[in-house]
């Protein structure tokens, strides 16, 4: 397709937690700026469908159909009213490396959506950026993705329009390797989210509190605030300095807050791989399992072969773990005082799964 020329964007963030907007907002201006020269290669040109082609693939083929439409989130009672693929998170799509995802999108929100797969190497018509790689995908209208997966690994999708990923619009996408010998006994996927989403504001009103100017005081020795839902001069030592601009009141796992925690029941001895997403928007977690190690082996779909890490958006863990009395998730920051909990008992042991919290 060819870009036509974008409206000038109203603002331009970029702070970390904002990533996705900024990236859309610069190369917004980039399209502004220059007219696209004939020899570009478009997203969906020749050498794009040519080495599409040239992956071959399987020839296998998984369908899905995600449906953007508000819904209302039970947070343990509470009602929080969102935007989400039908539940919080979408259920898992699933597929083998070399399969070909075929996913119709329909758009029942009041406002633009795309879907964008995060972290997959794929065509790029079927990226999800608009307007870079496709036209958004209007209100009551609807866009049919198809693409091949090349890599095995964990990944997400979310759309890649405003702010819409902050809210509940996210799933997990695994692309499972035909060729891995397991060597585990069970699978858990565990998407980490900060929450604020119809409980304190909704993401565009943070947005504009942001863009105001009242998030982007840092630099203030020690001296942390909150104002509005937005923070100043939060630090976490362990991500050296920023540790965010938005005050979120619930951090989920799996759509799930502490007062209703997700529950995984895994056998005494057994091992179990453990697929992370960080599906939050300003926040980097901790994760441990009480008592045991976890070991990383893979991160955006890669081997990798370090012992600890902090989950953040460019850092996604596959980690293996010998089960495990609890876990907890946790964020570093100076200002989030609710850690979430997955409880989780040995099933040689079926008592009531404890659930662990710890002050910040
Ligand atoms: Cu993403």
């Amino acid at each position: 397709m060819n870009p036509s020329p974008a409206p000038r964007p109203r603002f331009l963030l970029t702070r970390r937690g904002f990533l996705g907007v900024s990236i859309g907002a610069v190369a917004t201006v980039a399209l502004a700026a220059c007219a696209p020269a004939a020899n570009w290669v478009q997203p969906d040109g020749a050498q794009v469908q040519g080495a599409e082609r040239r992956r071959g693939g399987t020839g296998k083929v998984t369908t899905a159909t995600l449906t953007a439409a508000p819904t209302v989130l039970d947070l343990a009672g509470a009602t929080a009213p969102t935007w989400a693929f039908g539940s919080v998170p979408a259920p898992v799509i699933r597929l083998g490396a070399g399969d070909t995802l075929k996913a119709t999108v329909r758009n029942q929100l009041e406002a633009d959506t795309s879907v964008h797969w995060h972290g997959l190497a794929l065509r790029n018509d079927m990226d999800g950026v608009p307007p870079v790689t496709q036209q958004p995908i209007k209100a009551g209208a609807s866009f049919d993705y198809e693409f091949i997966a090349p890599d095995p690994g964990t990944y997400w999708f979310h759309p890649h329009v405003g702010v819409q990923l902050d809210r509940g619009l996210y799933g997990a996408l695994i692309v499972e390797d035909p060729a891995e010998p397991g060597g585990y006994e069970d699978e858990w996927v565990i998407i980490l989210d900060d929450w604020l989403d119809g409980v304190t504001a909704t993401p565009d009103d943070v947005l504009d509190e942001l863009s105001a100017g009242m998030g982007d005081m840092g630099g203030m020795g020690d001296m942390f605030m909150r104002m509005g839902n937005t923070l100043m001069g939060a630090t976490s030592d362990l991500l050296g300095g920023d540790a965010g601009d938005v005050y979120y009141p619930l951090y989920l796992v799996n759509g799930k807050p502490p007062a209703d925690p997700t529950q995984f029941t895994g056998r005494a001895g057994e091992k179990v791989r453990l697929r992370i997403i960080n599906a939050g928007s300003d926040t980097a977690f901790r994760l441990a399992i009480g008592g045991h190690t976890l070991t990383i082996t893979n991160t955006d779909g890669f081997p990798w072969n370090r012992s600890k890490s902090t989950a953040s958006s460019s850092a996604w863990a596959n980690a293996t773990t010998r089960s495990l009395p609890w876990m907890t998730a946790r964020s570093p920051s100076s200002l989030r005082p609710r850690a979430n909990a997955i409880a989780v008992s040995p099933s040689s042991a079926p008592a009531a799964p404890r659930q662990h919290r710890r002050p910040m």
